[in-house]
């Protein structure tokens, strides 16, 4: 038992957001629609949460990680919480050493492989490289811990000129072609909840919305992917059409466009007033303000990316 656990209630949300990895906004859906903790009220009738609340929700996080409905395991206790979240990741480990031994799980192998092939610009050895790491590590891993610091190393060499724009051009070619068969590996039927993946007009970085487009892939969605720079307007246009559950746009460079709330405020319109606009990218903190005056989600890591998905799905087959 956990007895030695605090209960008394004293973290404020934002505290237990930091500690679980799970957003205010989903800790907020959760208590509400599924009761999975009761956090007491300050004074200023803020919520406040026990250390025991803390150890549950993350418990909870990685139970959704690991491909769990919340609806399933919102009412387990905290023992068999314990033990289902232990039975995933030992099947997880495990399955990692089942599909090939020989590979290594350590993410900055791949990462270090990886740049010696754009080096050298071996694009069959890089796009070796990247299948191995994506047979070899979770999706959330294939993303956070291999692409993102490859593309960050990548664009610090190219930046002191190390590297040149066909050595960058050969490397976004294969990411691009393994990141499309790992989302096209999927084939999720009609009735999967929709996720309308791309870049407003301006915007023509990529990869943030292919990272999306893969991990959501990876957890069952239907992605209508549509790659960059398209007027908001026909985002949402597609998203009505294709009948999807939510919209993630990458915002990434430039970070100061004043179009840009212009077209999130058209996105919102045209969206309706209940369609989950996600954001995410190195530049959506540039862009907080319009955001947040469109109510759309600022996503930071994709364990928040699952969770937040997780809560939108169940959101749809409770609705
Ligand atoms: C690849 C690249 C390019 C390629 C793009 C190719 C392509 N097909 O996309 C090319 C060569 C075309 C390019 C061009 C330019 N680039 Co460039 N590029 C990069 C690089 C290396 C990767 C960018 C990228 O895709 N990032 C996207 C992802 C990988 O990272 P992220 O934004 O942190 O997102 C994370 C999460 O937020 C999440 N995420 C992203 N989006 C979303 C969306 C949702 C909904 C969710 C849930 C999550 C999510 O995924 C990521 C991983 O966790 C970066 C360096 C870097 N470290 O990022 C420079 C970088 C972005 N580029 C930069 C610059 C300056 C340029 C140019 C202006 C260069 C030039 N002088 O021409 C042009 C701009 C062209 C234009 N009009 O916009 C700068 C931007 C600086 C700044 N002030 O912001 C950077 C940072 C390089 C640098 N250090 O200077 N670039």
């Amino acid at each position: 038992m956990n007895e030695h656990i605090d209960s008394e209630k004293r973290h404020p949300i934002q505290v237990v957001a930091k500690r679980t990895g799970l957003t205010a906004d989903v800790l907020r859906v959760w208590e509400k629609r599924y009761g999975v903790v009761e956090p007491a009220r300050s004074d200023g009738g803020h919520r406040l949460y026990s250390d025991q609340d803390v150890e549950r929700l993350a418990l909870l996080h990685r139970a959704i990680s690991a491909g769990r409905r919340i609806s399933r395991v919102a009412d387990l206790s905290l023992d068999d919480l314990h033990e289902l979240v232990r039975e995933d990741e030992d099947a997880a480990v495990h399955r990692q050493r089942t599909i090939e031994p020989g590979l290594s799980a350590a993410p900055d192998t791949y990462v270090a492989g990886c740049l010696e092939a754009v080096e050298t610009l071996d694009a069959v050895k890089l796009e070796k490289s990247l299948m191995r790491a994506a047979v070899a590590l979770s999706a959330p891993a294939l993303i956070d811990d291999v692409l993102a610091p490859m593309l960050a190393l990548i664009g610090e060499r190219w930046e002191h000129g190390k590297l040149s724009p066909g050595h960058e051009h050969l490397a976004s070619a294969v990411i691009r072609r393994v990141l499309e068969s790992l989302t096209s590996a999927v084939m999720p039927g009609p009735e999967a909840a929709g996720l309308v993946v791309a870049t407003p007009s301006g915007q023509i970085h990529e990869f943030g919305a292919l990272f999306v487009a893969a991990a959501a892939a990876t957890q069952g969605w239907r992605v209508i992917y549509l790659g960059t720079d398209l007027p908001a307007s026909d985002i949402a246009d597609v998203a009505r059409s294709m009948n999807a559950s939510a919209i993630g746009i990458s915002l990434v460079f430039p970070m100061d466009d004043p179009g840009i709330a212009q077209q999130l405020s058209e996105l919102r319109s045209e969206a309706g007033p209940n369609m989950p606009i996600l954001a995410g990218g190195r530049a959506s903190a540039a862009y907080r303000e319009p955001l947040e005056a469109i109510d759309a989600r600022i996503i930071t890591s994709v364990d928040d990316l699952y969770a937040t998905l997780s809560a939108i799905e169940n959101d749809r087959v409770a609705a």
